[in-house]
């Protein structure tokens, strides 16, 4: 048996790391092949300065920025096999920056020795199912070698990530803006905006860290333009949150309210598509970014071939754990060891509970108790470390609070490992205060 994953980002290698903790184990596994586009693993954590089309014309992958720390505690996102504590041989801070971040997604893998499994700077360019045979051919570019070759695989697993392939609006006068107007996803460095009167669409993760990113490194104004609901959090003094942007006119941004101001550039902060040009249409998924994803049975089983599954495609409250937790059952999946159901009737009830059951839900507190109670549900099936999945979504509560507390000072607070049982240091400078996001600075503790 073969296996294909698609991707060595974090879900791709959990993927790796599910069948490489089996075979530790002593159980036979399949051959395991990862194809991954970029030069090296860590999908989005694995930064690059460039934008646009990467050195073989590629579409660049990376979403992340400089100076991006977490935007989440740490303790809700843990390997349950692998402590931050292993890792850095102490705790460490609980909103580390990327690099710190990459740090310890690389340990893991390195641990466990699949580097060998991947075939790093190839890029999957198409998926066909055989029904004959019963297998997929994935075809593939070795961008280093130019070379477009095929092979069979009795299993594919999608692990491409879906925060990469931006969704960009058009507003009335965007062609003659007199200023530079780009999407999160090729934001890098906040410098670059010192200065200037900055606005941002959209309300979501990206616009309130890329807004307190502009802020912390010296942007003169930040507005932020909503098109359902302000964020609301008690903002600095020279940040503003206004309706949504009717149109521009020369430097000059109008609002549905009728108000107007100067902005020197636009940042369209509205979020990403789920897209998968490799896929014909009988094998792609089609879903809005939500917790319960369309068509996938237990989240990640393609309900229209189950021979084929996807990995982190929900809306991500949990990540690491939860993707492990994914990985841990696919593979249990193709294993044998848990069965799928034949009835396809019986898959899509399992996907209409699941968006039944988040549409149930109220706020923010009730999706995070629904995607918990998801990992729950998976790791109860599989061999993977049972860990206080509870506890980790009180950090996430917490978290909330500390939001609302203070925005710009959330990440000086710090929470307890629900792997370890240990307490977080608080970090040794104010994030805003704190300009120098590397590996050293963060581990000075
Ligand atoms: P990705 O990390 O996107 O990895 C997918 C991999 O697939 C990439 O390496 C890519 O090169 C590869 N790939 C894609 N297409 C192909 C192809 N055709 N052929 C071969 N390879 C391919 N999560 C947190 O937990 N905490 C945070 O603070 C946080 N901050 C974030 C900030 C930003 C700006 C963004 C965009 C996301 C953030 N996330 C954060 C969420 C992030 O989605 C996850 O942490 C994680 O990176 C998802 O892992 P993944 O493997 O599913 O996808
Ligand atoms: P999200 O979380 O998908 O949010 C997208 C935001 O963009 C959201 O506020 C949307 O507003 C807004 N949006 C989308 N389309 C438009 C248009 N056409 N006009 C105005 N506003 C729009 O994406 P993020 O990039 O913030 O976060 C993605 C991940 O990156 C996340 O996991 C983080 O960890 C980092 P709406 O509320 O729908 O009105």
């Amino acid at each position: 048996m073969r296996i294909c994953v698609i991707g060595a980002g974090p879900s791709g290698l959990a993927q790796l790391r599910a069948f490489q903790s089996a075979a530790r184990k002593g159980d036979p596994i399949p051959e395991v092949v990862c194809f991954e586009k970029q030069a090296n693993w860590g999908g989005l954590w694995n930064y690059t300065w460039r934008t646009g089309l990467d050195e073989h014309g590629e579409p660049v992958h990376c979403s992340m920025y400089r100076y991006l720390w977490t935007n989440g505690p740490k303790e809700g996102l843990e390997f349950a096999d692998y402590s931050f504590e292993e890792h850095f041989g102490k705790q460490i801070a609980s909103y580390p920056p990327r690099a710190v971040m990459f740090d310890y997604i690389e340990g893991r893998v390195l641990k466990a020795g699949v580097r060998p499994w991947i075939r790093f700077s190839t890029a999957v360019r198409w998926v066909a199912f055989d029904a004959e045979t019963d297998r997929f051919t994935v075809t593939v570019h070795d961008l280093a070698a130019d070379r477009i070759y095929s092979e069979t695989f009795d299993h594919v697993i999608v692990a491409s990530g879906h925060f990469s392939v931006p969704n960009v609006p058009e507003y009335p006068g965007f062609a003659t803006f007199n200023g530079r107007i780009l999407h999160a996803h090729d934001f890098r460095d906040a410098r670059e905006f010192a200065g200037r009167d900055m606005l941002l669409i959209g309300t979501s993760y990206s616009a309130e860290d890329i807004g307190s990113q502009l802020w912390k490194y010296g942007a003169k104004s930040i507005t932020v333009s909503h098109r359902t609901a302000p964020m609301g959090y008690d903002w600095p003094d020279n940040w503003a949150e206004v309706p949504i942007l009717t149109g521009v006119e020369g430097n000059t941004a109008s609002f549905a309210d009728g108000s107007s101001r100067h902005v020197d550039a636009i940042i369209l902060c509205t979020g990403y598509r789920h897209h998968f040009p490799f896929l014909p249409d009988d094998l792609r998924l089609k879903t809005a970014n939500r917790l319960a994803t369309a068509d996938l049975y237990k989240g990640v089983v393609w309900v229209k071939n189950p021979k084929l599954f996807y990995l982190g495609m929900q809306d991500q409250w949990f990540t690491f754990n939860m993707f492990d937790a994914q990985a841990w059952w696919v593979r249990d999946a193709i294993l044998g060891r848990i069965a799928i159901p034949d009835d396809p009737q019986a898959l899509l009830a399992d996907v209409a509970a699941r968006v039944a059951g988040e549409d149930a839900g109220q706020d923010a507190h009730d999706a995070i108790h629904y995607q918990g109670d998801y990992v729950k549900e998976l790791i109860a099936e599989t061999d993977y470390p049972s860990f206080d999945v509870d506890g980790a979504c009180e950090a996430f509560f917490e978290w909330k609070d500390h939001k609302k507390a203070g925005i710009m000072a959330f990440r000086d607070h710090s929470y307890r490992s629900v792997m370890t049982g240990t307490m977080a240091p608080v970090h040794h400078t104010p994030w805003k205060e704190a300009l120098d996001d590397s590996l050293e600075s963060y581990l000075i503790n």
